[in-house]
């Protein structure tokens, strides 16, 4: 059975680059009540009361706050499901997204 040497000579070049990712944040406005966006906080974006009402309380005051980080996909997710629940009960809640 006759051999044969192969010589490999290629230099491969892997980019690994980190997965892209989205803040999902809430603006602030006069007519959600603060009990609606900590209920939010908890419900959709898994915050625990604490935390909830520190992001609540960050975005009543500063305008804005961040409510998570994910995938596009996710974050779109949970700002769609968080408009349609706050439509859902007559509340303005506007929220935006940003790659981080
Ligand atoms: N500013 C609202 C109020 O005083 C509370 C509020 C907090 C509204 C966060 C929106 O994303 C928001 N009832």
């Amino acid at each position: 059975m006759p051999s044969t040497d192969i010589q490999l000579d290629e230099k491969i070049k892997v980019t690994v680059s980190e997965p892209r990712q989205w803040k999902v944040i809430l603006l602030n406005d006069d007519s959600t009540p603060m009990e609606f966006v900590v209920g939010l906080l908890i419900d959709i974006f898994k915050h625990n009361p604490t935390t909830a009402d520190d992001v609540m309380l960050q975005v009543h005051e500063t305008g804005s706050g961040v409510a998570g980080v994910y995938s596009f996909e996710i974050a779109e997710a949970k700002a769609v499901e968080s408009t349609n629940l706050a439509r859902t009960n007559g509340y303005p809640l506007q929220i935006k997204m940003e790659e981080e």
